[in-house]
């Protein structure tokens, strides 16, 4: 190969991508800021390999080094026969159990680790029912969407993962149709969603690091899974234990049907029902169908896991999914005018259930009533 580009304004050009390219590891994305105890613990077993790789590597281009040098024909001259060391004892004791060693350094801690973090026993109780104490949350894996149950709230939610910050969170993944694999890179993980079988692990999210990553982690499948799998994106968000509460209690005191506040959204709720219920939910309680439940969706930060969230998205997200997401299981399955889009999507960015979270008036009064009840009867 030839490397004559790196001189001159080359090799500039190569340093200063180095110096870009160092700084790519984003606080909510990347494996090398880890955010809570698991990823911490993988991070400490990277460094170790790599820290026993740089010491083979260095030893073995020193001892290298010192041959080439100290035995070149020119120094030991033309006639020079070298001792013969085959079948030496010694040598062969030394490079039989250094590796050894270097082993049992890598194999100690990944072995630990490996059972540490699959350990989930917590997440059930002795009957093998989820232990309602823990947050423990089942993940179903579609083509090319998230699906997240909260198995002792009744809840459901897509897409957008919320969790409590600094405590453990269990997961049970399954995918719905085929090898997906979870994964939040600064948490930890990954871990496949196989469709016999469940596989659990738990993360951990630390609150500190939550903050400085705006509460918002990225999370990705890791499984090539389809045409648009590079697309199959989700968010968690981390919020303190209150917050993840109050979170589920609006959830939970979603009331259906939810009052539409424009005659536009009224019109918009009328076409979803006829055109898009088939497939969706707006209730938290169930899955739907076939599609995300989209019960707080004008909450969201992304539409279909990776667009910006705004109307104009929304609106060329229903006229085409097919131009965003190839392969996609909404495609084609219903026809609107661009008005009827309009007003769907009008519907649906007032799909809300977080306080604070805009023109929600309407549809809050009766969560924060609830809301309050829960808190009071908590605190007798
Ligand atoms: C045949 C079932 C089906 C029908 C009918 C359907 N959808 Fe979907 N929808 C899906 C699936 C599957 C996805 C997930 C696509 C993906 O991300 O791969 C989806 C995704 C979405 C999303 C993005 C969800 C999110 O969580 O970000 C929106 C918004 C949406 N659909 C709106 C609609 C509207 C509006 C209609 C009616 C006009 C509709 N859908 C009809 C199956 C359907
Ligand atoms: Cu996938």
């Amino acid at each position: 190969m030839n490397f004559s580009f790196l001189k001159g304004k080359g090799l500039l050009l190569v340093s200063a991508l180095t110096l870009f390219l160092a700084g790519c590891g984003t606080n909510e994305l990347s494996t090398l800021r880890p955010a809570g105890e698991v990823g911490r613990e993988q991070f400490n077993l990277m460094v170790i390999s790599i820290i026993i790789m740089i010491l083979v590597i260095v030893v073995v281009t020193i001892l290298f080094t010192i041959a080439v040098l100290k035995s070149r024909r020119s120094k030991k001259g033309e006639d020079f026969e070298p001792k013969e060391v085959a079948g030496n004892h010694t040598l062969e004791v030394i490079w039989t159990s250094i590796p050894i060693l270097l082993l049992l350094i890598l194999a100690v801690p990944t072995v630990y680790f490996v059972f540490k973090q699959a350990d989930t026993e917590a997440s059930t109780d002795a009957d093998g029912n989820v232990n309602a104490e823990e947050t423990v949350i089942n993940v179903r894996a579609y083509q090319y969407w998230w699906e997240f149950e909260y198995p002792t709230e009744q809840v459901v939610t897509s897409q957008e993962l919320v969790v409590p910050t600094d405590k453990k969170v269990y997961f049970n993944l399954q995918g719905a149709d085929v090898k997906h694999s979870f994964w939040v890179p600064a948490a930890g993980g990954k871990m496949d969603t196989n469709i016999d079988g469940i596989n659990s692990f738990y993360l951990v999210f630390d609150d500190d690091a939550a903050q400085d990553a705006d509460r918002l982690f990225y999370g990705k499948c890791a499984e090539l899974c389809g045409p648009s799998h590079a697309l199959m994106d989700f968010k968690v968000k981390a919020l303190p234990e209150e917050e993840y509460d109050q979170w589920l209690a609006d959830m939970k005191a979603v009331e259906e049907p939810v009052q539409a506040s424009s005659e536009d959204a009224q019109r918009g709720e009328e076409i979803f029902n006829n055109s898009c219920m088939g497939c969706h939910a707006t209730t938290p309680t169930s899955p739907g169908a076939m599609g995300p439940n989209l019960t707080n969706f004008g909450d969201r930060e992304l539409i279909a896991g990776f667009l910006e969230h705004d109307q104009e998205n929304l609106e060329a997200w229903i006229k085409d999914p097919e131009a965003f997401k190839p392969d996609n299981n909404m495609t084609g399955n219903y026809e609107l005018s661009d008005e009827e889009i309009e007003a769907v999507a009008t519907y649906l960015m007032e799909l809300k259930v977080e306080e604070g979270s805009g023109d929600v008036s309407t549809l809050r009064e009766p969560a924060e009533d609830e809301a309050a009840e829960e808190s009071e009867e908590g605190g007798n």
